[in-house]
Parts: C-alpha cells; sequence; structure tokens
C-alpha cells in the first residue's frame, strides 16, 4: 500500500472530511517544510556552526542561542509570502511579525516556539519546535505589531490546529487539527515526512512523573502533596510504584507522554509567582493541552482547564498539569480540597 505522506493526510482530512480548509493545508505544509530545515541545521551541529550562543536576549529576559534565532528566522521566511497568514508571534519576538505590504494576507494566525528545550541544544538532547494556529478575527487591527497582538488573545479552545517537531534520533511531527493526533516521521531520504502512527491515545493511568524535582521547596501544597504520595509508592496511599522522568525539553517530555502515558508538571511555584509560571501559555502550553486533549489526556493549571484560560497577553505564562487523565484530575483535585 502507498505511504501516506502528510500531504495526503492534509488532503483527506480537506476532501474527505472537510475538516480543514485549502489555506490550513498549506499553512500546515509549510510549516513542516520549514521544520524539516531546522532538523537538517540542528543535524550538523557543530559542523554548522549552529551552536553556542546568539549574544542577544529575548523578550523574557532569556539568552537566546544561535539555533533560537535560525528557527525562527526560518519559520518566518517560510510562513510569510504564501498568503495563508495574517500574523505570526513568537517566543523569540517582542511583538507580532506582520505579513509585509508586498504579499497577500490570509484568515490565520501562527503562534510559535521556534525550538524548544533550548537548554538542551549544546547538549545534544531532543529538542523541538511547537505551533499553534488560530483565525484572525474579523475586523482585527493588523495596521502595526502593537496593535495586532489583541487578534491573537483567544483561548486554547478557539485553536484550529496545534503540533509540534520533535528533533530526537528521528524527526518527527506530530499533529492535530481536531480530528485525532496523528504522528508522522521524516524520512531524510525522501524529504517529506510519512504517516507512522494514527490515533495516538494517553492511557487515563500511568505511573510515571515528569517534573523538575530542584523546584521542590518551591512548590504550593497540593504539588507537594501529590508529589510526596507518588514518592511513597506501593506502601503510599496510591499504591503502585512511580517512575520519574525529566528531560528539560516540553517537546520531549510530552512526546512520551503522548507514547506511553504519564503525567508532566511545571505547576506553579514561589519563585515564580510574580511571572505566573515558567511556561508561555500562547505557544507552549495551548497547543500541547490541544494535543493531549485530542489524545483522551487532560490539561490544567492545577486550577483551571489550559484551554479555557482568556489570555491577557501575547507571552503570558501559566502553571502546567498535563498528561494521563486520571493522574491530572488527581493532582487538579488537591488544589480545591
Ligand atoms: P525554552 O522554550 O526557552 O526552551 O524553555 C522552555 C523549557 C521547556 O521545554 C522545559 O519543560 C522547561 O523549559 C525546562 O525548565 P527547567 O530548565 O527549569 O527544567
Ligand atoms: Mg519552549
Amino acid at each position: 500500500m502507498a505511504q501516506r505522506t502528510l500531504a495526503r493526510y492534509l488532503t483527506e482530512e480537506q476532501r474527505n472530511k472537510g475538516v480543514i480548509t485549502g489555506d490550513l493545508k498549506l499553512l500546515i505544509e509549510v510549516v513542516s517544510r520549514a521544520c524539516q530545515a531546522i532538523s537538517i541545521a540542528i543535524g550538523k551541529g557543530g559542523l554548522g556552526g549552529v551552536l553556542g550562543e546568539a549574544g542577544s536576549d529575548n523578550i523574557q529576559g532569556e539568552a537566546q542561542k544561535k539555533l533560537d534565532v535560525l528557527s525562527n528566522d526560518i519559520l518566518l521566511d517560510a510562513n510569510e509570502w504564501g498568503g495563508h497568514l495574517a500574523a505570526m508571534a513568537s517566543e523569540e519576538m517582542d511583538l507580532p511579525h506582520l505579513v509585509p505590504h508586498r504579499f497577500p494576507k490570509g484568515e490565520y494566525l501562527l503562534t510559535f516556539d521556534p525550538l524548544d528545550g533550548s537548554s538542551n541544544i549544546d547538549v545534544n538532547v531532543s529538542i523541538g519546535t511547537i505551533f499553534s494556529v488560530l483565525k484572525c478575527p474579523d475586523g482585527a487591527d493588523l495596521s502595526t505589531p502593537e496593535s495586532a497582538e489583541k487578534a491573537f488573545l483567544q483561548p486554547g479552545t478557539a485553536q484550529v490546529a496545534a503540533g509540534y517537531a520533535v528533533y530526537g534520533p528521528t524527526t518527527l511531527l506530530v499533529l492535530t487539527v481536531g480530528d485525532g493526533v496523528v504522528s508522522f516521521t521524516l524520512d531524510r531520504e525522501q524529504g517529506q515526512f510519512l504517516l507512522t502512527q494514527e490515533n495516538m491515545q494517553i492511557p487515563a493511568d500511568t505511573k510515571e512523573f515528569a517534573i523538575n524535582m530542584s523546584n521542590q521547596r518551591f512548590w504550593e501544597p497540593p504539588v507537594q502533596r501529590y508529589v510526596d504520595e507518588m514518592l511513597a509508592g506501593r506502601e503510599g496511599p496510591l499504591g503502585k510504584d512511580y517512575n520519574m522522568r525529566w528531560v528539560a525539553s516540553m517537546v520531549a517530555d510530552v512526546h512520551r507522554i503522548m507514547t506511553r502515558g504519564g503525567i508532566f508538571m511545571y505547576p506553579m511555584d514561589s519563585k515564580l509567582n510574580a511571572q505566573g509560571g515558567k511556561l508561555r501559555l500562547m505557544y507552549e502550553a495551548n497547543p500541547m493541552a490541544m494535543l493531549v486533549e485530542q489524545a483522551g489526556g487532560a490539561a490544567t493549571t492545577g486550577r483551571q482547564r489550559i484551554l479555557d484560560i482568556a489570555p491577557e497577553k501575547l507571552h503570558q505564562r501559566v502553571p502546567v498539569i498535563l498528561g494521563s487523565k486520571n493522574e491530572v484530575e488527581r493532582v487538579t483535585g488537591y488544589h480545591s480540597a
């Protein structure tokens, strides 16, 4: 049987199921090609001169790596001329990037974390790209980057597509257009993504958790309680032994959960209070929450479903608890106990 390419999957979602429009199909194909280009740059590593610091800071005050800047440029260049987008926003840019006047404008908004897991770039550990697609509201003021920010401030439930590329031993593209979650593997010889997993499902129960334990003393009591209970193992109230994993690339940690279940937490803690959390809502938490829910899992801040948050700022941060449904519900319940 013929292999199903990403292009064929998208065509079927458009033509047979009517789930996506032609422009959304184009948008996702363009993003996938940008991810291929990023994958090639990452693969060259030290030979391509892409490792190390860029010598600049982003809006969050974080030092940018060369690959953060390069990946951002690849996504901007790939997407601005196709006519499918109204504007883009990124972790690496203070304000939205408008489509230049010389190109036609489309009806979609794209947000992305061009290179997630930046602390892992120089140590050759899995990193990724995360993206989210929204429709641009009618009458949105796109006359300046400042005025365009408002168009992006939509809850995660409004996303029409979300996905991530994970650059690991293989490069994968994991995607939802609101019709379940599918995974494609990059065939490097053919230069295209081929469908390798349909209908990804996160088991409701798990024995595996992912959290940065070095922040333990800063967590709120509900998270302290839950992690204490997991660590107590078979003799504790949860009655089973748990294992722990922490890659420190959200894409890699979430991909493991998409593959075999688990719970991921970057919860609120006392040193993150002022900034609202660690992870960014628009291009990290929301797309991952859509993918996780589409795969049968759950995603909350501990107090609220992530996809229901009404964003106030483009670079807003939120606490994130996501993965296997029963575990997410348990720790979310502890927040209101
Ligand atoms: P980045 O987008 O600048 O790479 O930061 C986000 C990353 C997530 O991928 C990961 O879950 C988290 O930061 C790791 O944080 P820590 O280094 O505190 O463990
Ligand atoms: Mg990130």
